[in-house]
C-alpha cells in the first residue's frame, strides 16, 4: 500500500480489520482482482463506426444514440483515448477489436480481403502496453448485410462472402494471439433475423450451422486462438426472429466445444445471464461474457453496479469459474463522454468482482448447514461492508485515481484533446 494517501490508508486499515474479523483476507482479494483481465471493446470510442470510411452507416439491429462531441476519428485518436481510459482503470486489461477497425491506408479493402497486416498497428500498440487482444468479424454495416442476413443468407454467394470474412478473422485472431503470447478469443456475432413473423424458422438455422462449420473447418492452435459464438433474442428490425438464438448457439457450442458468448443484454428483460453460467460451463469448455446492461429495447447501456452485474461476478467467484471465463464489455453510449463510459463500465465490473472476492465465508456455511434465515440475513448485511475502502486502496496501489478523481482527468482530457476534434 505504498502509494496510499493518508485518508485512504486509514479507511483501508479499519476495513481490513473488519473483514479479517469475518475471515476475509482483503490483501488476497486485491491480489486475485489484479489477475483478472477485462477486455475493453474498442467500439465504445467511436460509436461502432470503424475505419473503413465507406460512408456505410451502422446496421445490424444495433444503434448508438447521442452526439456527444469528441469521438475518435482515426486509429491514433482511438488508441490515445484508450490509453487515457486505461490510465484510470486499475489492473492489466485487454483490447477487444472489431474487424472494421483495421488500418487500410486509405485503400478499399473489402471484408473478404482483410489480412493480419491491416492490424499491425493495433498489435504493436497492445504489445507496447503488455496487453492481450480479442477479435470479432464485422458482419454488419456493409452492403452485403443490408437485407439483414449474412452467414444464413439464402444466396450462396452472400454466405460465401461472410464465410470468407470470418475465416480471415480467425486467422487474424490467431496472428494476434501468437504475437501477444495470449490466446485471442474471436467472437462470431451475426445480426441475421426478421422484423416480422417468418414462415420458415428452420432453413436459416440449417444454413447458419453449415456456414459455421465452414468458418471453423481449420483447427487453430488453442494457445493462440479460441472461437466463441454469441446468441441474441432480438434486435432492432429483427424483433420476431433471430437465426442465432440462445438454443441454437448453445447446441452448436456444445456439439463443437466452442466458447459460448453470453451477452447480458441479449435475453428477455428480466432474464439475467448469471444463472446460466454454472449450467453452460458444465457442457462447454469456456465462456465469453459481454458485460452490458439492457434497458427496455436497448441491450447496450453502460454497465452500472447493479444486481445483475453483481450476480454475474459472484457466480464466477463463488464457483471458481474465472479461469474458464473471458470477461469482455459490450456497450456504446454517445450521449456522454466516451472515455468516461469506458471507465465507469470497466471500474464497475471490477468493483463487482472485488465485492464478490470479499464475500464472508459465513454465507456459504449458513447454506451448507441449512440455515436459510441466516443466509439471507448475512447476504443483506454483507452489502453494507466497507468494500469501498478496499477499492480505493487497490486503485491507489495500482497508481490509478481513487474515488471520483478519475473524472477530473477525463474533464482535463476533454478540454485539452477531445474539444479540439472537429
Ligand atoms: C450485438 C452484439 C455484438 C455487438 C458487437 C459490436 O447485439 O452484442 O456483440 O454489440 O459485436
Ligand atoms: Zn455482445
Amino acid at each position: 500500500m505504498a502509494k496510499s494517501s493518508k485518508s485512504t490508508a486509514q479507511s483501508y486499515s479499519s476495513a481490513k480489520a473488519r473483514y479479517a474479523g469475518m475471515g476475509v483476507d482483503t490483501e488476497a482479494a486485491m491480489a486475485a482482482l489484479a489477475r483478472i483481465p477485462i477486455s475493453l471493446h474498442c467500439w465504445q470510442g467511436d460509436d461502432v463506426g470503424g475505419f473503413e470510411n465507406t460512408g456505410e452507416g451502422l446496421s445490424g439491429g444495433i444503434a448508438v444514440t447521442g452526439n456527444y462531441p469528441g469521438k475518435a476519428r482515426t486509429p491514433d485518436e482511438l488508441r490515445a483515448d484508450l490509453d487515457t481510459a486505461l490510465s484510470l482503470i486499475p489492473g492489466k486489461h485487454r483490447l477487444n477489436l472489431h474487424a472494421f477497425y483495421g488500418e487500410f491506408g486509405g485503400k478499399k479493402v473489402d471484408r473478404d480481403e482483410i489480412e493480419p497486416k491491416h492490424f499491425k498497428g493495433w498489435i504493436d500498440w497492445a504489445k507496447a502496453n503488455g496487453m492481450g487482444m480479442d477479435f470479432n468479424p464485422t458482419c454488419f454495416s456493409h452492403p452485403k448485410a443490408a437485407d439483414g442476413f449474412t452467414l444464413s443468407h439464402p444466396k450462396k454467394a452472400i454466405r460465401d462472402f461472410w464465410i470468407e470474412h470470418c475465416v480471415r478473422s480467425r486467422e487474424i485472431g490467431a496472428a494476434m494471439g501468437k504475437a501477444l503470447g495470449s490466446p485471442t478469443v474471436t467472437n462470431v456475432w451475426i445480426p441475421d433475423g426478421y422484423k416480422d413473423t417468418p414462415v420458415d424458422r428452420l432453413a436459416p438455422r440449417q444454413r447458419l450451422a453449415d456456414s459455421l462449420d465452414k468458418v471453423f473447418a481449420k483447427p487453430l492452435n488453442p494457445k493462440h486462438h479460441l472461437d466463441a459464438v454469441e446468441c441474441k433474442l432480438f434486435g432492432i428490425g429483427s424483433e420476431s426472429y433471430v437465426v442465432g438464438s440462445h438454443e441454437f448457439y448453445m447446441g452448436y457450442a456444445i456439439r463443437n466445444q466452442k466458447l459460448l458468448c453470453l451477452d447480458a443484454g441479449h435475453f428477455h428483460p428480466t432474464e439475467g445471464i448469471a444463472d446460466k453460467i454454472s449450467s453452460v460451463l458444465m457442457f462447454v469448455p469456456e465462456i465469453l461474457l459481454h458485460v452490458s446492461r439492457g434497458v427496455r429495447w436497448d441491450s447496450d447501456h453502460v454497465v452500472t453496479l447493479d444486481d445483475a452485474l453483481q450476480s454475474i461476478a459472484s457466480e464466477l467467484v463463488r464457483n471458481n469459474l474465472l479461469s474458464r471465463t473471458h470477461i469482455g464489455l459490450d456497450f456504446f453510449d454517445a450521449s456522454i463522454n466516451r472515455i468516461a463510459a469506458w471507465t465507469i463500465g470497466t471500474r464497475n465490473t471490477l468493483k463487482a468482482l472485488l465485492i464478490a472476492l470479499l464475500e464472508p465465508p459465513a454465507l456459504r456455511e449458513a447454506e451448507k448447514s441449512g440455515d436459510l434465515t441466516t443466509r439471507l440475513a448475512l447476504m443483506e448485511e454483507a452489502k453494507g461492508l466497507p468494500w469501498g475502502a478496499v477499492w480505493d486502496a487497490w486503485c491507489e496501489s495500482q497508481n490509478v485515481p481513487s474515488g471520483t478523481r478519475w473524472l477530473d482527468e477525463v474533464k482535463h482530457y476533454e478540454s485539452s484533446v477531445l474539444s479540439k476534434r472537429g
